[in-house]
């Protein structure tokens, strides 16, 4: 990788990622629509530019301009905002992914975009779910996840394109907030408990999800797209996870830091469904396997580490 360019760059994962790469590689472009311009670091500390990925034509002469030779495709609604938008969740997951791969074909790049466990539905197996199992979601965010993976495949075996992708579970940070996903609550719930002591969780006892503290996830990009290619059984996409728990075990290890922090449940019917759809937890031995993945953050490191930031940031 030398000259990246980040479709996506100001959502959730995208600023982190573009600041991240920034520290290793010579040109990392920030890639943005006009409604959510970069900021502050994002903004100053390398180039941006306007990229809308239903725009071939924008991408492309982007890709030129700069001799873009990896793309990390970022744009996505998350699952609760995709049930309510379900159009536009197709025209940006799927259109916007077609286009980008058609970029990459012509103009040569490796291309990263992520699944997600959503990419999975109710009669996968939800224990220690298979990296090759059954995925027929009943979300529309799930049916882009599951259909992009394998246009990815496609656009490798058929065109020789480098496409890599990983399976992402909830992604927690201290730094973006996250939008309309299901897994929100395990972000909301640590700035809930350090600014007001209390919670309340939308999600009911005993729902399972895989989780994972950012600088695991951002690690999993830059190791996946570093990974030697001959190594590779897998592309689209790997299951990776980091942890799995349930409200109650999030809220234990919060009362382990702040032992007055309370919660009560006021549950969101659509969010529960979704979540009741997802696996309890991942086996993610194949991206172990191919590429050497490994977490480094548990549940009680991550805790420490988000109350203490949210703390010193007030
Ligand atoms: C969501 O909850 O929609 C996302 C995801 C797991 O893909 N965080």
């Amino acid at each position: 990788m030398k000259n990246i360019l980040i479709i996506g760059s100001t959502g959730q994962i995208g600023t982190e990622l573009a600041l991240t790469l920034r520290k290793i590689y010579p040109t990392v472009i920030a890639g943005y629509i006009p409604a959510a311009p970069p900021k502050g670091e994002l903004l100053e500390s390398g180039p941006s530019e306007i990229v809308d990925i239903t725009n071939p034509d924008q991408i492309a002469e982007v890709v030129r301009r700069h001799k873009v030779d990896t793309i990390f495709n970022l744009a996505a609604l998350l699952s609760a905002v995709a049930e309510a938008k379900p159009q536009l969740a197709w025209k940006i997951g799927l259109g916007g992914l077609f286009n980008v791969l058609e970029v990459a074909r012509e103009e040569g790049c490796a291309v990263f975009t992520p699944s997600s466990i959503g990419s999975f539905g109710p009669e996968t197996p939800h224990d220690k779910t298979p990296q090759d199992t059954i995925q027929r979601p009943k979300t529309m965010y799930g049916v882009t996840k599951v259909s992009g993976e394998l246009l990815s495949d496609y656009y490798h075996k058929r065109f020789g394109v480098d496409t890599r992708s990983v399976r992402f579970p909830g992604l927690i940070s201290n730094v973006a907030p996250p939008g309309g996903g299901t897994t929100d609550y395990a972000v909301d719930i640590y700035y809930a408990a350090v600014r007001e002591g209390h919670f309340h969780c939308p999600l009911k006892p005993g729902t399972y999800m895989d989780m994972m503290y950012m600088p695991d996830a951002l690690r999993a990009c830059i190791e996946l797209m570093e990974a030697d290619p001959t190594k590779l059984i897998h592309r689209n996409s790997f299951n990776v996870t980091a942890m799995s728990f349930d409200p109650e075990e999030i809220a234990n290890s919060i009362r382990a830091v702040i032992p007055s922090f309370t919660m009560e449940y006021e549950l969101d019917p659509l969010r529960q469904g979704i979540a009741d759809s997802w696996p309890n937890s991942l086996d993610d031995s194949c991206a172990r396997a191919e590429w050497g993945w490994q977490p480094k953050y548990d549940l009680p490191s991550m805790t420490a580490d988000m109350i203490e930031t949210i703390r010193r940031r007030g």
